[in-house]
């Protein structure tokens, strides 16, 4: 069975960490069939959104702490120039909608493989941990970059520091996440928003996440001007054609991501 599973259905890519025994921790194997994983679904037009989640009862446990002990392995630096950074940029950069769905507990790496998808949501009994300080290891895969950005200074410096198991529904509370689901409706409700995303105007949703990537660096002039820019996109597709011809006849749009 392979470590990635990866479906096509009603238009989204679900893509599941499989390694259920070992909490989805990530081999070397499994974080490079990710990325192409990822890559086949920047790729397929037939892909409109896309859903990560794990098999078990974690999302994933990050780096398989066994292979970072093998004298014949890579060096910390190959680690994350290899495995996660492509990982996270091939995220950001995938011109698709991405959810995290995440069924239960997310570690290190694995925190932040969640963390850096377009919208995160999660089942009550997931939580999230910055691992790292309780190993010796400072927080990576963006996760020095998300957390200030999501729930404050303060919040990060604690969560990043103390390495503490922040349950779902906190999470949710200080904004590091979107939503959470009970358990029993976690699954559909998960797969629901992956679907609705899905059906919406692609190309639209692909400019909206360019305009925020760039919104967390840019001076305000310069995010003006790129909206502008990206309007002028998005002015241009036959999707917001249909969505106006839609809101003005009374329908409900039929958007084909072009
Ligand atoms: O060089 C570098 O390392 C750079 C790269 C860094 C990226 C990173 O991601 S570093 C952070 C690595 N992750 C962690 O430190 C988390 C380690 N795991 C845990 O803290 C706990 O397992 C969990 C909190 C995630 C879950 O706890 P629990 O009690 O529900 O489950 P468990 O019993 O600890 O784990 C179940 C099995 O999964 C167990 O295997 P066994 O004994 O049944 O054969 C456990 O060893 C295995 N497992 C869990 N996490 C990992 C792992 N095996 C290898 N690597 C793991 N990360």
């Amino acid at each position: 069975m392979s470590s990635i599973l990866f479906e096509i259905r009603d238009q989204v890519a679900f893509i599941t960490l499989n390694r259920p025994e070992k909490m989805n921790a990530f081999t070397r194997e499994m974080a490079l069939l990710l990325q192409s994983r990822l890559d086949e679904c920047a790729s397929l037009h037939e892909v409109r959104a896309v859903c990560l989640t794990g098999a078990g009862r974690a999302f994933s446990a990050g780096q398989d702490l066994s292979e970072v002990v093998d004298p014949e392995g890579p060096g910390m630096e190959k680690i994350l120039s290899e495995r996660y950074n492509p990982i996270i940029t091939r995220i950001r950069n995938l011109p698709k909608p991405v959810v995290a769905s995440v069924n239960g507990v997310a570690a290190g790496a694995g925190a932040n493989i969640a963390l850096c998808c377009d919208i995160v949501v999660a089942a009550r009994s997931a939580s999230f941990i910055q691992a790292f300080s309780k190993i010796g290891l400072i927080p990576d895969s963006g996760g020095t970059w998300w957390l200030p950005r999501l729930v404050g200074w303060q919040k990060a410096a604690g969560i990043a520091l103390l390495g503490d198991k922040i349950a779902a529904e906190n999470a949710e509370k200080m904004g590091m996440i979107y939503a959470v689901y009970s358990d029993q409706d976690f699954p559909e409700a998960s797969r629901a928003l992956a679907a609705t995303l899905a059906q919406m105007p692609t190309r639209a949703l692909a400019l909206t996440k360019h305009a925020l990537n760039y919104s967390a660096t840019n001076t305000l002039e310069a995010q003006l001007l790129l909206e502008d820019e990206l309007q002028q996109q998005a002015a241009q597709t036959k999707d917001y054609a249909e969505g106006v011809d839609a809101f003005l006849n009374k329908r409900a749009p039929r958007f084909k991501g072009e």
